[in-house]
C-alpha cells in the first residue's frame, strides 16, 4: 500500500495554531464555537465540534464539515477520549431513525462539503473514558483513503449550543 504511505500528511492543529499555509488559507472564524476552519494538504476542515456527554452517558458525537479539492474519503476517526470511535449516519427505517455504521467511510466529492451534524452523518464516541464537559478541547485523528492524517484539537460544546 505505498499509496497510503506517500501521502501521509500529519498536522497537529488547534485553535492555538490555526496559522498554516497562508497563501491557501481560507479561515474565517465561526464566533459561535472555538474552532476555526483550518485547511490542510488540500483538505478544508470547519466548524468542528463534539457534544458534552449528558450524566452518566458513555457515548457522545462529534461533528464537523470537510471538503477537499479531491475526490477521497473519510475511513476512520480516533480519539484518546473514546475506547471506540466510529463513522455513523443516520437512516429512516420504517419511520425509525436509526443510525449504524457506515460501511466504507464517508465519501469527499471534490470540493463539495460533507456535512456531519446531529441526526445526519457524525463521528460516534462509544465508551467515553471520561465525561466529556462543555469548554473541555478533546483531541480528535481523521484518517483519509487518499493516505492524509490530521490531527485536530476541537471543542466540546453543550448541546443547546450544538443545536442553536
Ligand atoms: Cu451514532
Amino acid at each position: 500500500m505505498h499509496k497510503l504511505l506517500t501521502g501521509l500528511c500529519v498536522a497537529l492543529l488547534s485553535i492555538q495554531s490555526v496559522a498554516m499555509d497562508k497563501d491557501h488559507h481560507k479561515s474565517h472564524h465561526h464566533q459561535s464555537n472555538s474552532f476555526v476552519t483550518v485547511e490542510v494538504e488540500g483538505i478544508v476542515l470547519s466548524n468542528f465540534r463534539a457534544r458534552a456527554s449528558i450524566g452518566q452517558m458513555k457515548n457522545s458525537g462529534a461533528y464537523g464539515e470537510i471538503q477537499s479539492t479531491t475526490n477521497d474519503r473519510l475511513i476512520r476517526a480516533s480519539s484518546s477520549v473514546a475506547a471506540v470511535v466510529e463513522l455513523h449516519e443516520h437512516i429512516n427505517d420504517d419511520g425509525i431513525m436509526r443510525m449504524r455504521e457506515v460501511e466504507g467511510g464517508l465519501v469527499l466529492k471534490a470540493n463539495q462539503s460533507m456535512i456531519m451534524k446531529p441526526g445526519g452523518y457524525h463521528i460516534m464516541l462509544i465508551s467515553l473514558h471520561k465525561p466529556l464537559k462543555a469548554g473541555d478541547m478533546m483531541d480528535l485523528s481523521l484518517q483519509f483513503e487518499s493516505g492524509k492524517l490530521i490531527e485536530l484539537s476541537i471543542p466540546v460544546v453543550s448541546i443547546k449550543k450544538m443545536h442553536h
